[in-house]
């Protein structure tokens, strides 16, 4: 079971104590995302729905994928779980398997999921006469940010040439009533599909979505494979087709579900600074020059409410969303890399800087191998340092981690250091901008074909035996 709308979700949480509601007047500016931010630290990490926000009549709410149980409701199943499930799709059938039933199977996975459009912009929605983006309570978050930002919009634009639609979520700083900007990264589908409308004449279409069902907002975040659209992987997921309606003066089309849509264009030979801006890296990212958004017409759902969240160091909710995508994507990982075991994008690394994987090394140089690959797949190529240990660490486990890392590193011969491409805005450290260096640490066991001359020595471990007995005696102990 998923959620049909944000109002839908909403519910939910109120039927489960989960969505506290707020009647005194907050301010966007730095008060009401600190307010989610002590809730998330302090408190239990409730939703929390903002009535009187000043300066605007449109209610806000925040928190909404802010614990892991919430998380799974959103999926409606583990994420693993999931992930699982999405890589049987692109499984070659066993020689024993059945057919029939394996085309079953895929049938009931893929049928019905594609969206769909079902008609336009109409009742329960109203197209408002005048384009003014001060008319929602958008946040600012920290003190030296340039002003307010769009935090959770699904941008959707489609591929100039081959009309493949995108929907990717990229902060937008609000510059005036009809101006904000549109922060995307070189590496990410809405830039590709802007590039490719540099060499064209005109502007681009964009449709910016503010507030859907949270599963078709965590598709849009979530690393979708370039080519693949991000609506059509919402339906997989979540077993049910999404209603799109057609925009009503851009072409594209967009969920039907919305609370509000800022309908407008970006020109490829327009650009404006935008930043600086509290990021997930615990620093303020640097202001740079990024493509400015037009807002021709603005739509909204009755009794609209707008989604916001908290960007800033890393025990936010994007940890839940981080790790969410986390697990849902490395079975995926794994039908390409099978020796991989398990992988952690840690959190402390701000998910990029340091990836942890555990591998069944088989062969000299396996971990470099696996390093390389990872390097070359998806947005796990943003990895700045990965770290391969072998099965028998559970990279979870900092402690474990550490310990590994630190008894099978001969650094002169286990770390790596080669160039290639990093996260923009999102790495201050390297000399330029979007090139640098990247560095692999490989924290296996080593074998002779390796260098390695001498015995490599076993790890200490209890004989099971005589763990269970002690652990029964323990507790007759009364320990
Ligand atoms: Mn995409």
């Amino acid at each position: 079971m998923t959620f049909d709308s944000l109002q839908d979700y909403l519910k939910y949480l109120s039927k489960n104590n989960d969505l506290v509601l707020i009647n005194d007047e907050v301010d966007p500016e730095l008060e009401l995302t600190h307010i989610l931010s002590e809730e998330e630290r302090i408190g239990k990490g409730r939703s929390l729905l903002f009535n009187r926000v000043k300066g605007s009549f449109v209610p806000a709410v925040g928190n909404l994928f802010s614990t892991k149980e919430k998380m799974n409701a959103i999926l409606g199943d583990d994420p693993f779980s999931i992930g699982q499930r999405l890589s049987n799709l692109v499984r070659a059938p066993e020689s024993n398997e059945s057919i029939i039933s394996r085309g079953i199977e895929m049938f009931r996975e893929l049928s019905g999921v594609r969206p769909k459009v079902s008609g336009s912009v109409g009742s329960g929605h109203e197209v408002l006469d005048r384009v003014d983006l001060g008319r929602y309570p958008i946040t600012k978050t920290w003190p030296q940010d340039a002003g307010r930002f769009i935090t959770l919009p699904l941008v959707v634009t489609k591929d100039p040439e081959t009309g493949t639609r995108n929907v990717g979520m990229y902060r937008m700083q609000v510059y005036d009533q009809e101006t904000a900007g549109m922060h995307w990264h070189i590496h990410k589908g809405g830039a590709g599909h802007f590039a490719k409308q540099g060499g064209k004449k005109g502007t681009m279409d964009v449709a910016v979505v503010i507030g859907t069902d949270p599963l078709t907002m965590f598709s849009a975040v979530a690393p979708v494979p370039d080519g693949i659209d991000e609506f059509s992987f919402r339906g997989i997921v979540g077993r049910k087709r999404l209603d799109l309606v057609k925009g009503q003066s851009v072409d594209l089309e967009y969920p039907e579900n919305f609370e509000v849509v800022l309908e407008g264009y970006v020109d490829p030979s327009e650009t404006r600074v935008e930043g600086p801006f509290g990021d997930h890296t615990g620093y303020y990212s640097l202001q740079d020059e990024f493509p400015v958004f037009h807002v021709k017409r603005m739509v909204e759902k009755k009794n609209r409410v707008y989604p916001t969240t908290i960007v800033g160091k890393l025990w936010h909710e994007d940890v839940i969303i981080g790790k969410a995508v986390e697990r849902m994507f490395l079975p995926l990982v794994q039908t390409q890399i099978p020796e991989i075991v398990d992988m952690n994008t840690m959190e402390e690394g701000v998910f990029h800087n340091i990836l942890a994987v555990s591998i069944r090394k088989r062969y000299p140089g396996h971990a470099k191998k696996v390093m390389f690959s990872l390097w070359g797949m998806g947005q796990l190529m943003f990895s700045k340092i990965i770290v391969v240990v072998d099965s028998d660490v559970n990279i979870h486990d900092r402690k474990e981690l550490l310990w590994a890392m630190s008894t099978r590193i001969d650094p002169d011969r286990d770390i790596l250091i080669v160039p290639g491409t990093i996260t923009d805005t999102l790495d201050h450290a390297s000399p330029k901008i979007n090139y640098g260096s990247k560095m692999g640490i490989d924290a296996t066991k080593k074998v002779k074909a390796e260098g390695y001359e001498r015995v490599w020595p076993d790890v200490l471990q209890m004989s099971e035996d005589v763990d269970k007995m002690v652990k029964e005696k323990w507790k007759r102990f009364g320990l």
